[in-house]
């Protein structure tokens, strides 16, 4: 059994510590071990008091997530926290860290709450695919009433100790000794009272909300947006209506214990549980030891302040490390740093940031137009636009300039690093950090291995990527990493289908009823349909077939949004697509010149052949070693393009629709291209042997180095 709770005393007090590394989740062990120090601080006379505290740096992270779809030993979490509610003596919980999910309503069963400033409380069973499924969904509601209790369930964001006491969560925060602090509100509270509060006793707040289907319809508006698609958001709502609208407390853990079980045998929380796990091993690297040491980075330095720029600065910055930003003119330096001060003053305007707390942000970024102003900088991020013969320059003024031991990055989205790296001294420095766009927002970082990236490079900005709350992933060093790899195949079946027959709202549609955030051509529409088209035109190459529409759009001055007329139309500072039915005429031309007769698609076929080209090309990915493991793809296409993370990742899709079923519709589309549906060897084999994706042996050996293109970055 996993777990283990401690029992000790201090003075008449039980202290009874969960014990279970390193975020002490409620495990078997830790059940048994509730039940039995509560029954025996409980049995013993000499006992006046309670302290629950958790070791370590957390309180309780919430129930074991390994356990759930599992067989389960040991007393359920009911049971136990039963005990706890149930208890004769007052119990106090000491949260000395997260007090997440379970962990929240374990601290919930308790008669009071006391914390320190550092922690944080919240309930995110949500992004599980779960609910609250301990009684968080009834006790909450009942003392911070429900509309605030919903937030805090369907946003899944954690609440600091100080906001969490303002609302009635914690009753003291402590800023000394914890446990010494606990103690003597403790002792205060049995001198003043003889019985002790119990939440499940407080129904005011919920009676006060009985007919105002304001909160509801707020909580299903918030859902239909930020939510779409998922099954545990629609459950929650439901439990806090039951909260709401029952007079009982125990008719309603009913309720909510009903509604917990249709999320646990949903398919989308098997899901949901994969990528949880999936977003941690990303950042394990096999063939780096978890002690490898790491460098320390107290200084950045940034060059390249337009969007991309900018953004990543804006990272650093926002975990309190100072950045320097280096542009070629004062005109770019100027113009980026107001891009920056924008982008912060958003922030304080909607209310997510102090006025001050962003000065003292911005404070932290210092633009400068000498290299030699980063010298002493532990780690520097090129990210200028994509041109290998630039970025060299780059690196030799970098390598020159800035001191030996530091990290020399590059955020190109698909130049070869170890070209970069080779023209430097210190090619076992050199990695890439490919960040995605907004980079400021999106939380994907796909960290690029070159031949000589060495294990203390990796290590030092897989560390960082967590300080600055990315999710990294490592790619190997070859032609569009992982993500842009995968993205092309999809790009190219979406085209193709546009040439086929189907229209650019059809195959869009699709998409996002299929759950991505955004289809294809209103992706391209945003990125900038000019950007491949200049490109091409640039280097005096030929349209491939797949990209000749959108060149022809912008032969006739349609580039995307940047123009408001692209595949949609927008209104002026709209972003919402409105139809192009002047574009049908060019889309009817060039499927006819280039042989297509133009049919009916289904909405089926569009979302089989999309997502279908990602898994087959993942496959191939995996098979190369370009990247480590399948959820590794996963993470990447949920994190940087909007996968719906409740399907768990294409990869984890394909082994929900079944490999040998996957192979059996890529074998169909071959009839229609057969080298791009061919499918990949390890697709053929899994499928043979009735495993899945995560399942295939590991491959920790790149075959062999593949050649760069020479235009990236479309
Ligand atoms: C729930 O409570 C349901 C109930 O309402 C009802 C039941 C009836 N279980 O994230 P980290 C592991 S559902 C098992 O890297 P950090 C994690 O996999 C639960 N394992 O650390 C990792 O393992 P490894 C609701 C867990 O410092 C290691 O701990 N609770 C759990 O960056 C370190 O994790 C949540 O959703 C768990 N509950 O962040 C909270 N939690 O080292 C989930 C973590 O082998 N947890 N692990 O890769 C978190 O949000 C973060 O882990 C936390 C620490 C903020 C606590």
């Amino acid at each position: 059994m996993k777990g283990t709770v401690n029992y000790s005393v201090v003075g008449n007090v039980a202290i009874l510590e969960v014990d279970n590394p390193p975020v002490n989740p409620l495990s078997s062990g830790v059940r048994v071990g509730l039940k039995e120090c509560f029954e025996k601080a409980n049995s013993d006379d000499s006992i006046t008091g309670i302290i629950l505290k958790g070791a370590g740096n957390a309180f309780i992270a919430g129930a074991d997530i390994s356990e759930f779809g599992q067989q389960v030993e040991g007393p359920d979490l009911h049971t136990t926290l039963a005990g706890i509610e149930l208890s004769e003596k007052p119990v106090v919980a000491a949260i000395n860290g997260p007090a997440l999910g379970g962990g929240l309503e374990t601290a919930l069963c308790c008669n009071y709450r006391i914390a320190t400033q550092n922690s944080f409380v919240g309930l995110p069973e949500v992004n599980l695919g779960l609910l609250p499924g301990a009684g968080g969904t009834q006790r909450l509601p009942r003392i911070i009433g429900p509309d605030k209790a919903l937030t805090i369930m369907l946003t899944a964001e954690g609440v600091q100790a100080q906001k969490a006491l303002e609302m009635g969560i914690l009753d003291e925060i402590s800023n000394n000794d914890l446990i010494e602090d606990a103690i003597n509100f403790l002792e205060k509270k049995i001198k003043q009272n003889s019985s002790h509060p119990k939440i499940r006793d407080a129904n005011e707040m919920l009676v006060e909300a009985r007919g105002n289907s304001e909160i509801i319809d707020k909580a299903k508006s918030y859902v239909a947006k930020a939510r779409r698609g998922q099954f545990a958001p629609g459950q929650i709502i439901k439990c806090v209506e039951s909260a709401i609208n029952l007079d009982d407390f125990d008719e309603g853990m009913k309720k909510e214990s009903e509604y917990f079980l249709e999320c646990l045998m949903h398919p989308q929380r098997e899901a949901m549980i994969n990528v949880f796990f999936g977003q941690r091993t990303a950042a394990k690297i096999k063939d780096v030891p978890r002690e490898t040491p790491t460098s320390e980075i107290k200084a950045v330095g940034i060059v390249g302040a337009g969007t991309m720029g900018g953004g990543i600065a804006m990272n650093f910055a926002n975990a309190g490390i100072p950045v320097t930003i280096l542009d070629q003119d004062q005109e770019n330096i100027d113009r980026g740093m107001k891009v920056i001060n924008k982008n912060y003053q958003f922030m304080v305007d909607r209310g997510r940031m102090k006025e001050e707390v962003k000065n003292k942000t911005v404070a932290l970024i210092t633009p400068s137009l000498d290299y030699d102003s980063l010298k002493d900088c532990d780690i520097v991020i090129e990210a200028v636009y994509e041109n290998l013969e630039l970025k060299h320059k780059i690196f030799m003024e970098l390598d020159k300039h800035v001191k030996p031991e530091a990290i020399l990055a590059t955020n190109t989205s698909g130049l070869d690093i170890d070209s970069i790296a080779s023209v430097t001294n210190r090619p076992e420095k050199i990695v890439g950090t490919h960040f995605f766009s907004p980079a400021n927002i999106m939380k994907l970082l796909e960290v690029v291995r070159g031949e000589n990236t060495s294990n203390e490079t990796l290590a030092t900005v897989m560390k960082i990527s967590k300080a600055i709350k990315k999710t990294a992933v490592v790619s190997l060093n070859a032609p569009g990493f992982i993500g842009n790899r995968m993205l092309l195949g999809y790009s190219k079946q979406a085209n193709m289908l546009l040439l086929e027959g189907a229209l650019p709202s059809q195959i869009d549609n699709a998409i996002e009823a299929f759950g991505l955030n955004m289809g294809p051509f209103r992706m391209m529409d945003l990125i900038g349909l000019d950007l491949g088209w200049r490109a091409r035109k640039l280097a005096g190459v030929d349209s491939p077939l797949t990209n000749k529409i959108a060149d022809t759009l912008c032969e006739n001055e349609r580039f995307g949004q940047k123009n408001s007329k692209g595949f949609y139309n927008y209104s002026e500072g709209s972003r919402a697509p409105n139809p192009a039915p002047e574009n049908e005429e060019i889309y009817f031309k060039i499927s006819e010149e280039n042989g297509f007769t133009r049919r009916e698609i289904s909405d089926e076929e569009i979302v089989d052949r999309c997502i279908l080209a990602l898994v087959n090309e993942g496959a191939k990915i995996l098979e190369e070693g370009v990247a480590q493991r399948a959820s590794d793809m996963d993470i990447v296409y949920i994190n940087g393009y909007g996968f719906p993370v409740w399907r768990g990742g294409p990869m984890f899709y394909a082994n929900s629709l079944g490999l040998d079923k996957v192979l059996e519709k890529l074998k169909g589309f071959q009839k229609i291209d057969s080298d791009f549906w061919k499918p990949a060897d390890l697709l053929e084999k899994l499928a043979k042997d009735e495993l899945k994706f995560g399942e295939a042996p590991d491959i920790n050996e790149r075959k062999g180095k593949m050649k760069f293109p020479d235009i990236v970055g479309y």
